[in-house]
């Protein structure tokens, strides 16, 4: 049999091996992620199709390579859906990834050298956001505004204050761990109070955002970049939206200015995304997202976790565990044994290193993907506590949790159509 016709399993068994394993995993477990979900059937076709085989450096008209009919079709669609989706001006929908999106956002926008001011990673930011060990802090003079001490919420006098101070050229808004919802405007008025430019990264609810449950930064913003794979729920990759006075900038910055030929089989995918996201299921999907993480955050609260600020407006809570004597790695661990998969995370003003970090960063997309609603929501926050609680002293606590948690696996499945 040709090596061009031969499946995976025939090829490489020891890949398709670890494919199955990992697809037994994501059926098996409780993923809690806030940054992940699950792609649909047709994405994930669309990623392992021929669209995977053509360099189309350049963008729809203007190609360098020869036989681009169809991915010039394909970029335009997913331009046109993404465009329509956000009501936006422009879209670029070449970005590999949500960090490269960033970079082409501030490649034309600044010049090196030119101060921003972000939110600091400390209080929820990104590391593209100035943090020092990312080229946004080496090539930027990076300045940060953080969360107020009382509230845990932004605090925009703060950020005003900071605006002034600094004069950025650029203010960045938005967020990868922030329970609370981001007023564009005020941060608008800001910028315009200091003649700075404003971007926002949506990343985290762009999926929110397509929705209409969260407010729209489109109109308020010069630029605004995402990734695709969060709440959005597409392939993992990227996507830009601007003004019309920025299209001509932003498109020159990612190509040439930091990408060569597009992932055009991922630009495909975020087509069929861009199209499941206008769909009135997704907008359903979305405000379930949003009532499952209230239902889950009570839940933990009443279980006596505190949550940072108190409380979420989206998808995801913050839980500050300084008061269980239990790290965000020791907690992350335990909760994996049992079958629930969270990421560790820093919360404001955090004693520990990233590494360690004091508290966790639950969400809900996934589960709701699969189709959770409010009663999984408190057996689930139930489960957590009682881990996070009981599970260091007692094996039988993460026994028993890891059944119930295969239980409710079984009963909401996953994928069930992959071999
Ligand atoms: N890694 C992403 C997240 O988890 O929020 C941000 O890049």
């Amino acid at each position: 049999m040709s090596i061009m016709t031969r499946t995976l399993a025939q090829a490489d068994p020891e890949v398709a091996e670890i494919i199955h394993n990992e697809l037994e995993r994501q059926q098996d477990t409780l993923m809690l992620i806030p940054s992940e979900n699950y792609a649909s059937r047709a994405t994930m076709a669309v990623t392992g199709s021929v669209m995977t085989n053509k360099y189309t450096e350049g963008y729809p008209g203007k190609r360098y390579y020869n036989g681009c009919m169809y991915y010039d079709e394909i970029e335009n669609l997913a331009r046109d859906r993404a465009k329509a989706l956000f009501r936006a001006d422009h879209a670029n929908v070449q970005p590999h990834t949500g960090s490269t999106a960033n970079m082409a956002a501030y490649f034309a926008m600044l010049e090196p050298g030119d101060t921003i001011l972000a939110m600091k990673l400390e209080h929820g930011g990104h590391l593209t956001h100035g943090h020092a060990v990312n080229f946004s802090g080496k090539l930027y003079d990076a300045h940060f505004y953080g969360l107020s001490e009382e509230t845990d919420q932004l605090d925009y006098d703060q950020v005003r204050e900071r605006a002034h101070e600094v004069k950025p050229k650029l203010i960045v808004c938005g967020a990868s761990a922030y329970p609370r919802v981001i007023d564009f405007r005020q941060f608008r008025e800001i910028a315009d109070e200091v003649g700075a430019l404003l971007l926002a990264d949506i990343a985290h609810i762009a999926g929110l955002v397509a929705a209409g449950a969260h407010p729209d930064p489109v109109p308020t913003c010069h630029v605004v970049t995402s990734t695709t794979h969060k709440t959005l729920r597409g392939p993992r990759s990227a996507f830009i939206l601007s003004t019309d006075e920025w299209a001509r900038e932003i498109d020159r910055a990612v190509f040439p200015g930091l990408q060569g030929g597009a992932l055009m089989h991922v630009v495909a995918a975020k087509a069929v995304a861009f199209k499941e996201a206008q769909s009135l299921f997704f907008r359903e999907y979305q405000r379930q997202i949003m009532r499952n993480a209230q239902a889950l955050a009570g839940v933990l609260q009443e279980e006596g976790l505190k949550l940072v600020s108190g409380g979420t407006d989206n998808h995801l809570m913050l839980v500050d565990l300084r008061n269980l004597e239990i790290t965000g790695r020791q907690a992350a661990d335990l909760l994996e044994e049992a079958g629930i998969v969270v990421n560790k995370n820093a919360i404001p003003g955090d004693p520990l290193p990233p590494n360690e970090t004091s508290g966790i960063r639950p969400g809900t997309p996934g589960l709701t993907t699969r189709g959770m609603q409010e009663p999984e929501m408190d057996q689930i926050g139930k489960m957590m506590a009682r881990v996070i609680r009981q599970g260091r002293e007692d094996d039988t606590v993460l026994a028993e949790v890891r059944s119930q948690v295969r239980e409710l696996c079984e009963a909401f499945p996953i994928y069930e159509y992959l071999p």
